[in-house]
């Protein structure tokens, strides 16, 4: 029997903000949450949230070698007496941190039962105990998702699978998901297409696969109006791993998907930097194509290693990246419901408990200092007027013709006609752009 875990973390006092000149490695040197910056909370604009498979479910292993973390409030059980505990001790470690939010998988939180009327019953023990540790705490569920990849039964994809019974299998289980997000008052609820995709076209009618993931999407729909789930629909781009292919390749993909099957007014997209980066794009051009169609939701904050190649989910430390997502991020206008979700996991060689919260320190702090960059940016406003200047020749004349729709071929050729020759380029400045930049970070 397990035994009940009174404090994992004993020894961590509330992580304080001490400012950038303190030497404490559990205290904030950035983020500072009550502070006012463009007249909103840190704390309301980044809206933190840790993800529960990552931190509470790693067992740090990789292709070549067993899990090493170190979670001693583990009873080494799959039950769900475990799997209970293990939630206050997420509370504790998130109440410590000052995360207010947190996301989850279905099979996260509650260990799957032989059936699914087990399963459900089981995710209904654990969401009791979520539910009085978010009572207690005041932290809050950003969103929920339904594991559709690490089962077997799942091999040849959940929506996509060729099996029906797969599929059914999966549409039940979003349901419960959905149901449980909801009850927890869940901001939003995640799509990531783990094993939609294929390994080889020789065995795949792609076309009825595609056809089947727009149908568990347009049931999810309906089934949200049916129970007055008011939350925000997610789809998560991610290009290869596990599958050769992913369906949801890119932010581009995603929305052309979700515009062909008439689904595209009931999702956003949630973006991950690492899946950005496997597609070949960074995680700046994906905010950008997604603000463009109004269409970014939340991000899932990691980073890649350059040098591997796959998806490490790495803390983001890097200045640079977290000012551009936070430039874009304000450019927007804010998060609604999404947030800053650390889809990050430390290192295998990072095993000991107190890791976790130089992690989430670290990726706090660097956002934190990426969204005072971005708003120095911002305020200085010499970047936003390079850009408008660049095209002020779309400000009035032919440009502001061709804009507004009215003019045609034979109205360009008149006025150029006319003028003999187009007006001379001027330089892109990249190099004093990148300059600019850097006076700021
Ligand atoms: C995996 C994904 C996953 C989603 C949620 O690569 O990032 O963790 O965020 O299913
Ligand atoms: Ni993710
Ligand atoms: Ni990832």
């Amino acid at each position: 029997m397990a035994k009940a875990v009174k404090s994992a973390f004993a020894k961590v006092k509330p992580i304080a903000y001490e400012g950038p000149d303190s030497k404490n490695p559990l205290a904030f040197k950035h983020y500072n949450p009550e502070e006012i910056i463009e007249g909103k909370s840190m704390e309301d604009h980044l809206r933190f949230s840790v993800v529960y498979w990552h931190t509470f479910r790693n067992p740090l292993s990789d292709p070549f070698g067993a899990g090493t973390a170190l979670r001693p409030w583990e009873d080494g059980t799959d039950s769900v007496r475990n799997a209970q505990n293990r939630v206050k001790v997420a509370f504790e470690f998130m109440e410590k941190l000052g995360a207010p939010y947190y996301a989850f998988h279905d099979r996260d939180v509650a260990p799957e039962g032989a059936t699914l009327k087990q399963s459900n019953r089981n995710l209904d023990l654990v969401a009791k105990v979520l539910d009085e540790e978010q009572e207690r705490t005041g932290i809050k569920l950003l969103w929920g998702t339904a594991n559709l990849f690490s089962h077997p039964r799942y091999a040849h994809g959940a929506a996509t699978s060729c099996n029906a019974d797969v599929f059914a299998y999966a549409a039940s289980q979003v349901k419960k998901a959905m149901e449980v997000t909801h009850e927890l008052g869940g901001e939003g609820y995640t799509f990531w297409g783990g094993r939609e995709g294929y390994a080889t076209l020789y065995n795949t009618d792609m076309k009825r696969e595609l056809d089947h993931l727009a149908r568990l999407l347009h049931m999810a729909v309906d089934y949200k109006k049916k129970i007055g789930f008011k939350g925000q629909f997610y789809i998560e781009p991610k290009p290869k791993e596990p599958t050769k292919h992913q369906y949801d390749s890119d932010a581009a993909a995603c929305l052309n998907f979700l515009r062909e099957y008439d689904l595209l007014e009931h999702f956003k997209l949630n973006l991950e930097t690492n899946h950005a980066t496997l597609a070949g794009h960074t995680m700046a051009h994906e905010m950008d194509v997604s603000i463009g169609a109004n269409a970014l939701g939340s991000i899932d904050a990691n980073t890649g290693d350059a040098l591997l190649g796959w998806d490490t989910d790495q803390f983001p430390t890097d200045f640079y990246l977290t000012t551009q997502c936070m430039l874009a991020i304000l450019k927007m206008g804010g998060f609604t419901t999404g947030g800053v979700n650390f889809d990050a996991k430390v290192r295998r060689e990072s095993f000991e408990p107190i890791d976790l919260f130089h992690a989430h320190i670290g990726g706090m702090d660097a956002f934190a200092r990426g969204l005072r960059i971005a708003a120095a940016i911002r305020e200085d406003g010499r970047l936003e007027e390079f850009v408008k200047d660049r095209y002020s020749s779309w400000d009035e004349g032919i440009g502001a013709k061709i804009e507004s729709g009215k003019a045609s071929f034979d109205d360009c050729e008149k006025y150029m006609l006319k003028k003999g020759n187009a007006a001379k380029n001027t330089s892109g400045r990249q190099e004093y752009l990148e300059n600019l930049i850097n006076e700021f970070i």
